[in-house]
């Protein structure tokens, strides 16, 4: 065969990604619990001035809500050691129930956090806290960042906190119910320039559609779905377990793109354009990548989702 999936990764080398996100992921994880969670606070009112944040009802509540109650019923002193203890990884309840939500649910659970820090009903961040210089150097790193950048290193932040899954042994996975796809006189059909190619049209009408059943049916049995900053997810159970956990209600605007002569039957399509998370809407569209390949038989062998560096990598269809 003349791809594996690691060869695969490198179609279309000259994408450039927002490499930003990982490097400023990483630094923030070398700062202190109360730094980190005085920074997110500070990020997330500086970015609520520019776009509506959380839109409600992006996650659904309930599963996150016993332990909410529990929170509130705790003294200031105990909820601030609880958002600490969560930015630690430490050992204890609540982080280890946090770290077997999904991402939407992790989200969910801090936006009402938030909403219960404003309104005086959790301990909010001391007035007057003073980010120390390291802290405040990566606060304007992310301010410089464009907004669908920002929610990216946000969504990361979130995801990182909890108790680290790989010390807990068996566990069960606590994800939203899969909403049943959109009816079909529902579904909207993207038009991509330059791509007609039907199964990469598929691929993005059917996850607007919250079509998975039929959007896994697309990759072949041992194709793999890179997310951006991920390793791939290799194998139809895999890929379909992502699309039920994280991408409900996602919105992909593809606009252009590329369909090269295909290499010993396979064929590398690149598409450029935008996604929009059901937290922010259109309010924040991100620019992304979709570097396909796909087999003989027109499956995905292979696609490759890139967040990208800069407006400007939109136009970059080469090789
Ligand atoms: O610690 O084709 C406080 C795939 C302070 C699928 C706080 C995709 C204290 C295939 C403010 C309370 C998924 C790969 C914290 C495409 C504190 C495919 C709260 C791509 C934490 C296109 C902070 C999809 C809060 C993409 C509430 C790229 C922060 C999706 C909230 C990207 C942050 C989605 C939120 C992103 C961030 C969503 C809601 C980046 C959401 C980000």
């Amino acid at each position: 065969m003349p791809y594996t999936i690691e060869t695969a990764r490198n179609i279309f080398p000259s994408t450039r990604s927002a490499d930003d996100i990982p490097a400023t992921t990483a630094r923030f994880s070398q700062l202190s619990a109360e730094d980190q969670l005085a920074l997110i606070w500070f990020a997330y009112l500086d970015m609520g001035q520019g776009i509506t944040v959380a839109a409600p009802g992006a996650a659904n509540m309930q599963f996150a809500e016993l332990t909410l109650n529990k929170i509130k019923q705790m003294t200031p002193l105990e909820q601030s050691q609880t958002m600490c203890d969560l930015a630690n990884r430490a050992d204890t309840e609540v982080s280890r129930t946090y770290a077997t939500w999904t991402t939407n649910i992790k989200l969910g659970f801090w936006n009402t956090l938030g909403e219960l820090m404003e309104q005086g009903l959790v301990a909010p961040i001391p007035e007057g806290y003073k980010l120390s210089a390291n802290a405040n150097a990566i606060l304007q790193s992310i301010k410089s960042l464009e907004a669908g950048q920002q929610i990216s290193v946000l969504r990361n932040c979130v995801v990182d906190m909890g108790y680290d899954t790989s010390k807990m042994g068996s566990y069960q996975t606590v994800s939203e119910p899969v909403m049943a796809p959109k009816s079909i006189g529902d579904r909207t059909q993207v038009a991509i320039e330059g791509v007609s190619n039907q199964t990469v049209l598929n691929y993005m009408n059917n996850l607007n559609a919250n079509d998975f059943d039929a959007l896994v049916e697309l990759f072949a049995a041992d194709g793999a779905l890179q997310p951006p900053f991920r390793k791939p997810l290799v194998g139809k159970e895999a890929i379909l377990r992502f699309f039920r956990e994280e991408c409900q209600n996602l919105k992909l605007i593809p606009e252009r793109g590329v369909a090269e002569s295909p290499e010993d039957g396979f064929t590398p399509v690149k598409v450029t354009g935008k996604c929009q998370t059901p937290w922010f809407g259109a309010a924040v569209g991100m620019n992304i990548a979709w570097r396909f390949l796909l087999n003989p038989e027109g499956k995905i062998f292979f696609v490759a989702i890139d967040l990208l560096a800069s407006p400007k990598e939109l136009m970059n269809l080469v090789r």
